[in-house]
């Protein structure tokens, strides 16, 4: 409904479009005026993504009005958030969600003749992020927001995002990602804010006098970080807060020396080199890349962003001392933990600190998260890397660890299998330094994130540096932003929620608790059923889009979306799909439970073993789908080019969530979180957040299979345990067999030797272990599926009991908790 000129008050008035008082029609002519003005299109012409980026840039101006009044304000203490990736997907229905205007837009298209729906679907993914923790960024940026916490988020404007995936005969094949090639709307290019970074050279001394020696560095290469901000708005618009992302520049764009020489390409190498730090996001996930150019990805943006906020903290405070009481730094998992040796340079070199003030105020503003204990994502730089790229750093961080290991000394605790543990120093495969020591010693928290993951940091990686310093690891467990997550992603089911309990549930996730009481009740099962479904048809002709596959919506999709990793165990779910397959051919006149088993997820490009078993999955798709006895009973389909706004589509569709990563492996899971505020059942592991998302919902609400972590070390250190488990689970030992046998590869019998040798004869990941068990869960869901009224109580409980997994509950623990920041 349209309301009426003169009853609702302007907002404001923006000078190239008067208000008319009547917020559709003022937001259409907004949307009118950019395409023509802005873009240079008209309605007759205009392509869905001009359409796309004519509504971003007039609602982003409906921001811009909130970020202009809040920058006059100077709150008392910001939170500064860093990370390497920032995954926030697409931000239109972010945007309208957060300023109420959904409605109003969706109107003010339809005049135009357009399609909300359509031009929403033309926004690329921002994809500046591999996965969980790129994700965890983005949902603590909209909580932030939403919560009242002013806070910057750092990061890189990388041209290109994660690869886009495709699958050429089920092997994965990657392209480059494009998502800035027709420009960004929703960014402020801020070419004032320009940093200058610099790589390698030397460091001189000079006498200040008798006792002090000053150090300066002067380095041989320096590269231009130029700004560029995306406003965050958070929910009902109360807070806008920025994403500052960085840019590579050379310094000189050409060499015009070289250019007239007639060297057009050498006369551009700089440049290209320059810009070569911000060009492409790394595609590892929970590993290191290991390579010089990622060491200065890491350099440059935290350099540029500590720059940045070191000098608007001056500007408003005067004296750089106050540091702490006025900022908080998050370092998300080691990539900015060069951040310690670089504060202290700024504040020793540029402000004339002493030691001592410049580690006290380094060691009060910084905080770490670690993300991961797998030994090979465990971030080490070779020490002659970074004396040659990072002169200056290397030597702050050798004294930093000489006074380090001297306390220890001093405590008596002097002996060298102690100072070899604490040292930042790894002595022992080649001199490296140990990024997630250093970011530990130089900061006031260190969290996990998860209650078990942050049990584990203290008992094994961070053991001994633990021991030290008691209070400094906090557990912080994730959570999720429910704007995204559930209103955007579900508004079927947000509507459900709304009609039962009443708006407030929009601002209190914690009223979802009511849901509880019609757990029951046949009138609202149905509606919460009819939301679903509607949702797993939606899926359906997705799945048939994008694979060829058929899949029936009444059937049990259960669903697997997450980076593909040997920990994560996608290899269990794909052998228990061919030891179903067994089961259905040998007795094919059963009644088996129908079920889709959906895939999703990106393998790391150089991840060999990740591939082999995408393409496996490929492959037991290929001979299940078309197999006559299966009789469609059993579907296989592996979605390709998984990303924020595809998981957004399959989320609401899924009715059963696997989460069955090796115990103590899976440092958190947010999908797992995400999945169960939906309604999906989860069958999963006692590992990282699943445990508390049993608390949370009940045992009896989820599937809980396989050996805990303590089982999983003790199992570990019994030899021959592969072995042994094949040996007791005929199942297992014939799916395996199947596999080797080259059953699903005919034409390169072999092809899966690499994983079934692997299982055989080493399985770190201790899938034989857990096969049985999992078999079993597996069955009892096929159960509970054909008792629908059952099934739907549980899906119900998981919506009603998720609440505390909001994001907005893990930043109001770490404003509390560790930044000491107030929430509005
Ligand atoms: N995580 Cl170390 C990533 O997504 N990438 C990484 O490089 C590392 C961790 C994940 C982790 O695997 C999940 O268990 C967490 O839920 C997520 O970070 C956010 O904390």
């Amino acid at each position: 409904t349209l309301v009426t000129a003169g009853k609702a008050p302007a907002r404001s008035v923006r000078p190239s479009v008067p208000s008319t008082g009547d917020a559709v029609v003022d937001l259409r002519e907004a949307i009118r005026a950019k395409l023509a003005y802005a873009i240079g299109r008209t309605p007759e012409t205009a392509r869905e993504r001009d359409w796309f980026a004519a509504t971003a840039l007039a609602l982003r101006d409906r921001i811009v009005d909130a970020c202009l009044a809040a920058e006059k304000q100077v709150p008392n203490k910001r939170v500064y958030y860093l990370s390497l990736e920032f995954l926030i997907g697409r931000l239109l229905s972010d945007a309208m969600n957060n300023l109420g205007l959904v409605e109003t837009t969706r109107k003010a298209l339809a005049e135009l003749g357009v399609d909300l729906g359509t031009v929403e679907g033309a926004e690329p993914d921002a994809a500046l992020g591999n996965g969980g923790l790129g994700r965890l960024a983005a949902c603590f940026m909209e909580s932030m927001a939403s919560i009242g916490i002013p806070a910057f988020g750092y990061g890189i404007r990388y041209d290109h995002g994660l690869f886009r995936q495709s699958f050429e005969d089920g092997w994965q094949r990657e392209a480059p990602e494009t998502w800035l090639s027709e420009g960004n709307p929703w960014e402020f290019a801020r070419p004032a804010a320009t940093y200058t970074i610099g790589f390698g050279g030397s460091v001189t001394m000079s006498m200040v006098s008798e006792r002090v020696i000053r150090r300066t560095w002067h380095p041989a290469e320096t590269v231009r970080a130029v700004a560029h901000d995306v406003p965050v708005v958070g929910w009902r618009g109360k807070t806008v807060n920025t994403l500052r992302l960085w840019k590579a520049e050379a310094e000189a764009p050409v060499d015009l020396g070289q250019f007239n020489g007639g060297d057009h390409v050498g006369a551009v190498a700089n440049r290209m080199r320059a810009e070569a730090i911000s060009r492409v996001l790394y595609p590892s996930d929970s590993s290191t890349a290991g390579q010089e150019l990622r060491l200065r990805q890491e350099y440059f943006f935290t350099s540029a962003s500590l720059q940045d906020l070191v000098l608007r903290h001056v500007a408003e405070r005067g004296d750089v001392r106050s540091l702490p009481d006025h900022a908080a730094i998050q370092l998300n998992d080691t990539h900015p933990a060069i951040a310690v040796p670089e504060l202290m340079r700024i504040l020793l070199e540029d402000h004339g600190l002493t030691w001592e003030d410049a580690w006290h105020v380094t060691t009060n503003t910084l905080n770490y998260t670690n993300h991961t204990l797998l030994p090979e994502a465990l971030e080490t730089w070779p020490v002659e890397l970074m004396e040659r790229l990072l002169p200056r750093h290397m030597q702050i961080i050798y004294l930093i660890n000489w006074m380090h290991l001297e306390q220890q000394g001093k405590s008596g605790k002097s002996d060298a299998a102690h100072l070899a543990s604490v040292s930042l120093i790894d002595e022992s495969h080649g001199r490296r330094v140990r990024m997630g020591h250093l970011a530990f010693h130089g900061s006031r928290r260190v969290n996990g994130v998860s209650a078990l993951h942050t049990e584990l940091m203290r008992e094994t990686v961070f053991a001994d540096l633990h021991a030290l310093e008691p209070e400094k690891i906090v557990n912080k467990t994730n959570g999720i932003t429910f704007r995204r997550w559930l209103h955007n992603a579900n508004p079927g089911l947000t509507k459900l929620a709304v009609e039962t309990l009443g708006e407030g549930v929009l601002d209190n996730p914690e009223l979802l608790k009511g849901l509880d009481a019609y757990a029951a009740d046949p009138a609202f099962v149905a509606r919460y059923a009819a939301v679903r479904r509607g949702r797993k048809e939606a899926l359906a002709e997705v799945i048939y889009d994008r694979t060829g596959v058929t899949v029936d919506p009444s059937a049990l999709f259960d669903v697997q979306i997450k980076r593909i990793h040997e920990y994560k165990r996608q290899l269990l779910n794909v052998v228990e799909t061919v030891a179903l397959y067994q089961a259905i051919k040998a007795e094919p006149h059963k009644d088996w439970t129908p079920r889709v088993k959906i895939f999703g997820g990106k393998a790391a490009p150089s991840y060999t073993q990740a591939k082999l078993i995408i393409k496996l999955a490929a492959d037991v798709a290929r001979a299940v789908n078309d197999d006559p006895d299966v009789a469609d009973r059993l579907k296989v389909v592996f979605l390709p080019n998984y990303s924020v706004s595809l998981a957004e589509a399959i989320i609401p569709a899924a009715d059963l969530s696997e989460q069955i990563s090796t115990a103590g492996m899976e440092a958190s899971g947010t999908g797992n979180m995400k999945l169960a505020l939906n309604g999906a059942l989860t069958v999963g592991t006692l590992d990282g957040a699943n445990i508390e998302i049993r608390d949370h919902v009940g045992a009896e609400n989820i599937f809980i299979f396989g050996l805990d972590a303590a089982g999983v070390r003790a199992r570990s250190a019994e030899p021959h345990y592969a072995r042994d488990a094949i040996w007791n689970s005929p199942r297992l030992a014939a799916a395996l067999d199947m596999i080797a046998s080259g059953r699903f590869s005919p034409e390169e019998p072999n092809r899966f030797r690499p994983l079934t040798d692997d299982l055989r004869h080493r399985d770190q990941y201790l899938l034989t272990c857990d096969f049985d068990d999992y078999w079993r869960a597996q069955r009892e869901i096929d159960a509970a599926w054909n008792d629908p009224r059952g099934w739907w109580k549980r899906a119900i409980h998981n919506t009603a009991r998720m609440a505390w997994f909001s994001s907005d509950r893990s930043m109001r623990e770490y404003a509390e908790e560790i930044w000491r920041v107030k929430t509005a």
